[in-house]
């Protein structure tokens, strides 16, 4: 990462560049073309870490990136790269730290039953802004490039991030090579079916980003409601994310009587209501979700003998998420307690809330005005890759409108123009850190 940590915009023109036919870009075609590696029944899309959907989809992102001259590599954790290389590449900048490469993109997985734009857009925009710059202004100065990170949501195994983190040293692979899918396959089992880890061909994830910038959908209403064409991330928030486990007792369903049982999925079913009614006290912007419950034996004559249920708090301030999930888990214990049920937890992410970098969101602002586009500062509610990077190189999120704010829904829809809007910005961004005004 960039030593000096602190981001040298490349100087203060700010004289519009002529952004040459740009409204030939093909963005909605590619992303119509993507989303068909993982449709799925529901008409959304599916594409889940090393599974066949995701496999086929970076294979053929390769492709389309050889095809467009970004000389296409994968790292050990399945991360892709395209590469747009730099005149000056090696050459040390003022600061005598070698310019490394300014890095855009996002996550090629999607939740089940997801959209088409969460992740997808970052990728897909990245891969034709790299194309556009190339082609009407040649090689840069500095090396740009888009990557389009394995894993970002955490939808197969318990674990969330694993590309960026594996870029950022914050992971290494042997710390979730346990972790398993809810099939039973490890997650060293998928990565080698898929190729990739230790033993592949491919280098291992590196560290060498200058900077990064991922363009992304808002997933909220925000930008709607005010009527803003893009959003500047100022801040991303904090996350928590727990399995709770809640052991009873099987039994018989007709001859137990009520006051007699240790039922783990009434108790859940009390503990789930205790975090809705604990996140209402706490008020905005705290969120609390439980998105996922399963109970064993699962069946309608028994009394449930395990209940475990997912929970994910959020919040823009440290000291809230913390507050919170001790309130909730002294209201699990209480009522563990009250129903003599075993109570057990295990943390599965804990990710600090954290403010994107001060000078590339001016520079985001800057390009706005130059596209005379109304922007929005504002925070997001869903975590992102850029969390991960922020601290290890300077990073900044551009965010575009979702209509009805929906998103990890097959229904997720941002209108063509929306989505230039945001193309648009990172191409400027992009010329602005890779060519110098
Ligand atoms: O869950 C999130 O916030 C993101 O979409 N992964
Ligand atoms: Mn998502
Ligand atoms: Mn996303």
């Amino acid at each position: 990462m960039n030593e000096s940590g602190v981001y040298r915009s490349s100087g203060t023109n700010n004289a519009p560049l002529p952004l040459p036919n740009v409204e030939q870009v093909e963005l909605q075609a590619m992303l119509d073309w993507l989303s068909t590696y993982g449709a799925d029944a529901q008409g959304g899309v599916t594409r889940l870490l090393y599974d066949s959907a995701w496999c086929e989809a970076q294979g053929a992102l390769a492709a389309k990136m050889q095809e467009k001259g970004l000389s296409p590599e994968f790292d050990q954790s399945g991360n892709l790269y395209g590469t747009l290389k730099g005149e000056g590449e090696g050459e040390e900048s003022a600061t005598g730290v070698e310019e490394l490469p300014v890095v855009t993109g996002s996550h090629m997985d999607t939740v089940v039953y997801g959209g088409k734009y969460d992740g997808a857009y970052g990728v897909v925009a990245g891969v034709l802004a790299l194309e556009y710059l190339q082609k009407h202004f040649g090689a840069p100065k500095r090396t740009l490039q888009v990557v389009s990170l394995c894993e970002e949501e955490g939808s197969r195994f318990p674990f969330a991030y694993w590309g960026s983190r594996s870029i950022t040293g914050m992971t290494a692979l042997e710390a979730v090579e346990h972790l398993k899918d809810q099939d039973g396959v490890t997650f060293a089992q998928a990565i080698r079916d898929a190729g990739f880890g230790p033993d592949s061909a491919y280098r291992p994830a590196a560290k060498n980003y200058g900077a990064f910038i991922e363009l992304h959908i808002e997933q909220g209403q925000v930008l709607e409601r005010l009527g803003h064409s893009i959003g500047v991330v100022s801040d991303i928030v904090g996350q928590k994310r727990f399995s709770i486990t809640v052991s009873g007792e099987a039994n018989h369903a007709g001859t137990t009587p009520m006051s007699w049982r240790k039922d783990a999925l009434a108790g859940a079913a009390e503990m789930i209501t205790a975090v809705r009614n604990i996140a209402l006290e706490a008020g905005e912007p705290l969120v609390a979700t439980v998105g996922r419950i399963t109970a064993d034996p699962g069946v309608g004559n028994v009394v449930a003998a395990r209940a475990v249920f997912s929970l994910d708090i959020r919040h823009i301030r440290q000291e809230s998420i913390d507050r919170c999930w001790q309130d909730m888990l002294q209201a699990f214990s209480r009522i563990a307690a009250e129903q003599q049920l075993g109570l057990d937890w295990e943390e599965h992410l804990s990710v600090t809330p954290i403010p994107m970098n001060a000078e590339m969101i001016s520079d985001i602002q800057d390009t706005c005005e130059q596209e005379q586009l109304s922007y929005w500062l504002m925070p997001s509610g869903a975590g992102h890759d850029s969390q991960i990077f922020q601290p290890a190189c300077p990073t900044a999120m551009i965010f575009v409108p979702s209509q009805d704010g929906i998103s990890h829904n097959p229904l997720e829809y941002t209108a063509e123009a929306d989505l230039m809007h945001g193309f648009r910005v990172l191409v400027r961004l992009l010329y602005k850190y890779g060519y110098g005004s």
